[in-house]
């Protein structure tokens, strides 16, 4: 079986690739270019009713969301990436939770307003969303340091998804102007998990790191 994941370089593209990488999972990486239309024909419509990305294909098997992705990218592995007890998968959910819809919202603003709204469609930055960013982010990022001063990863001694999704929300400052090199702990953390084999792997499929082209 071979697992194909398509997209392009995005931070939802970067979570199931570094996934994928940290899985030990054999996969395949298909760029799609979303200005050539190659998320919006009917093959890919097949795999996304929304001709979104990223998405997996295994054989005759279809997965779309990203976080849904990781998942069963690590359940498919050996690994403890998305494992342990209730608890410990309970706060894995809590930690993907957080990130996705608090902190990875927010850094996501910088991604959104930098990368797709200036260079990629040439509009003009929205300064009032990135203040409403920066004003949350200034409250919220201060949580991620305390877990992380707390522990080596999110959720304990041992890396999760948790950690790669939050990472690719905080990779987002390779490509923009977001910063936290303020947060002593959050760049310890990055730079761990940014110094693994893994990442290597995963990030050598996007020319450029997370650039749409
Ligand atoms: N919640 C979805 C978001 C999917 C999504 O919005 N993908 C974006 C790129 S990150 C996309 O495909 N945008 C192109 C479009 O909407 O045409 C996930 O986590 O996978």
């Amino acid at each position: 079986m071979t697992v194909k994941l398509y997209g392009f370089g995005t931070p939802n593209m970067t979570k199931v690739l570094l996934t994928a990488s940290q899985a030990g999972i054999t996969y395949e990486y298909i760029h799609l270019n979303p200005a050539a239309g190659e998320i919006k024909t009917p093959e890919h419509l097949a795999c996304h009713p929304l001709g979104k990305i990223p998405t997996l294909e295994e054989d005759d098997f279809n997965l779309y969301e990203s976080t849904a992705i990781c998942r069963y990218l690590a359940n498919v592995s050996d690994t403890d990436l998305y494992g342990g007890d209730l608890r410990r998968m309970a706060l894995i959910d809590q930690w993907t939770d957080f990130m996705t819809h608090h902190v990875g919202k927010w850094i996501g603003v910088y991604f959104f307003q930098e990368v797709v709204q200036k260079r990629f469609f040439e509009k003009d930055i929205d300064l009032a969303a990135m203040e409403e960013a920066i004003g949350f982010l200034k409250e919220q990022l201060p949580v991620i340091e305390k877990q992380l001063a707390e522990n080596q990863y999110l959720c304990g001694d041992g890396i999760t998804i948790a950690d790669t999704i939050a990472f690719c929300f905080f990779n987002i400052h390779e490509v923009t102007e977001f910063e936290f090199n303020n947060y002593p702990n959050i760049t310890r953390w990055y730079d761990l998990i940014k110094s693994s084999p893994a990442y290597e792997q995963a990030f050598s499929h996007l020319d450029g790191g997370m650039i749409i082209h």
